[in-house]
């Protein structure tokens, strides 16, 4: 395995995050390869990168999914290392110990970290075991409706089944009574083997209207763990996330403080190693419940890298090329003001339809406190093949108010047109009562969209 500082890495993804990767790669003096479908052929991606491979066409299966062309691209490229960005390939843990095998450095944890984080109910028990707070729930995968039935009695109603396998939403089902339990557990297997190829389900307490909260992670290579301050992600629709921010209005110091000190141990543990982050759910009472480890940067990364000062994409690389995280950031990070992150997708702000096509008018804010991260540029073309994501809006203020104002104005500043967005939607979220308040959970949304009927006064 190469050592030492990179010569030359290839961004195995497209979009703003590859974008992004090549940006903290320019300033760290390193090459960059991009790989591109043949519907990316105009992409910024491949023009700020100092080389570009075309690896297939459109569809993902047959070029950002596929492991032989990109390791082909690697090898004629020369690179030392693979940036997977998120998405794609960035927690395949295949992916990763095909690199490992080729000499080719994966900017990521190791194959068998990723892979226990992929096992949901494994990842579970791991962190429970370590002492980080879990919901109550199945001692592993649950092998029928009857050991279902006995577990979900255990804890009491309602509870939710979850894919072993799973993630971001499929294959979980509520089960508000016993009588309704057998038919939604057949469900979810169903679900879940069609989705992921195993059917394995387990069992958790079901939270009404949580708060999604979770805790970014560097990690270098010698044993040392930073866990930086939460994000919270509870504005989302149907499990994309809408808006982002760090801190969250729920967190208090002394909770943040008991958070990472139990976290840093877990992963510390868990041989975690780079980026990643570990999700919650927040229930009314204001108790936390780990759900998930997310082993890749993620999009949000932005508004911790604002109340931090911390580059999380140069961390990756350095801390891969087998840098200290001491000589990467100074512990105890602190936390400066407040970060609000909207992410702009090309879409029906009303019908939420995907809306691909030509970019025809393109203007960016900008100013103190403000950024976008983008691939999308004056006359581009969105393909219809990928994800609806074209740019993300961050303000940075001194406390929540001022990031909300700044970002009311950059959002009054951002020019998109030719096609539909979902700015006009993130004015409206920025306006809620609810927002304002810092009220939020991961019913956020349905309330905005569908306000309760109030009777007219007489
Ligand atoms: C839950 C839950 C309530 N109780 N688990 C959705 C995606 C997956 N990462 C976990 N998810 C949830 N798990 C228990 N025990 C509610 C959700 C959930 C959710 C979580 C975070 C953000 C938005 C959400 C929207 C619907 C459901």
């Amino acid at each position: 395995m190469p050592s030492g500082r990179f010569k030359k890495i290839l961004i195995a993804n497209r979009g703003e995050i590859a974008v992004r990767v090549i940006s903290a790669c320019k300033e760290l003096g390193i090459q960059t390869v991009a790989v591109y479908s043949e519907a990316d052929r105009y992409s910024s991606h491949v023009r700020f990168a100092d080389q570009a491979i075309c690896i297939g066409p459109a569809k993902s299966a047959r070029s950002y999914l596929d492991l032989p062309s990109i390791i082909s691209a690697a090898e004629i490229t020369n690179v030392e290392a693979i940036h997977p960005g998120y998405g794609f390939l960035s927690e395949n843990a295949s992916f990763a110990e095909v690199c490992e095998t080729s000499g080719l450095k994966f900017i990521g944890p190791k194959p068998e970290v990723i892979r226990l984080t992929g096992v949901k109910e494994q990842a579970r028990a791991f962190m429970r075991d370590m002492d980080v707070p879990v919901l109550p729930g199945s001692d592993g995968v649950v092998h029928s409706p009857a050991e279902a039935l006995e577990v979900a009695g255990e804890i009491g109603y309602p509870v939710i089944l979850k894919a072993s396998a799973g993630g971001g939403g499929r294959g979980m089902r509520v089960v508000n009574q016993a009588s309704d339990l057998a038919a939604l557990y057949a469900q979810a297997q169903q679900e879940a083997a069609a989705a992921f190829g195993a059917p394995d389900v387990y069992l958790e307490k079901f939270i009404q209207a949580p708060r999604h909260i979770e805790f970014q992670v560097l990690a270098d290579e010698h044993g040392s763990v930073e866990i930086l301050p939460e994000r919270e992600c509870s504005i989302q629709r149907r499990h994309q996330k809408l808006v982002e921010e760090s801190p969250s209005p729920a967190m208090n110091v002394r909770l943040r403080n008991q958070m990472s000190a139990v976290l840093r141990k877990a992963m510390a543990a868990a041989g975690y190693t780079n980026a990643g982050t570990v999700e919650f759910l927040m229930d009314e009472h204001g108790k936390l419940y780990f759900i998930e480890v997310n082993a890749r940067v993620q999009v949000e990364h932005p508004v911790t890298e604002f109340v931090t000062g911390i580059d999380i994409v140069k961390a990756q690389i350095r801390i891969a090329q087998g840098e200290r995280l001491a000589t990467i950031l100074r512990s105890p990070v602190e936390l400066r003001g407040h970060a609000i992150e909207c992410r702009i997708n090309a879409e029906n702000p009303e019908t939420f339809a995907p809306s691909a096509g030509r970019i025809t008018g393109f203007h960016v804010p900008g100013g103190m406190g403000v950024r976008v991260d983008t691939w999308a540029y004056a006359d581009c073309v969105i393909p219809p093949f990928y994800d609806s994501l074209v740019a993300k809006l961050i303000a940075h203020g001194n406390d929540r108010q001022e990031a909300i104002r700044r970002m009311n104005r950059a959002l009054d500043m951002f020019i998109i047109e030719g096609i539909f967005t979902s700015i006009p939607l993130h004015r409206r979220i920025l306006a809620h009562t609810d927002f304002q308040a810092g009220r939020l959970d991961t019913n956020f949304i349905n309330r905005l969209l569908t306000p309760e009927k109030v009777e007219a006064p007489a």
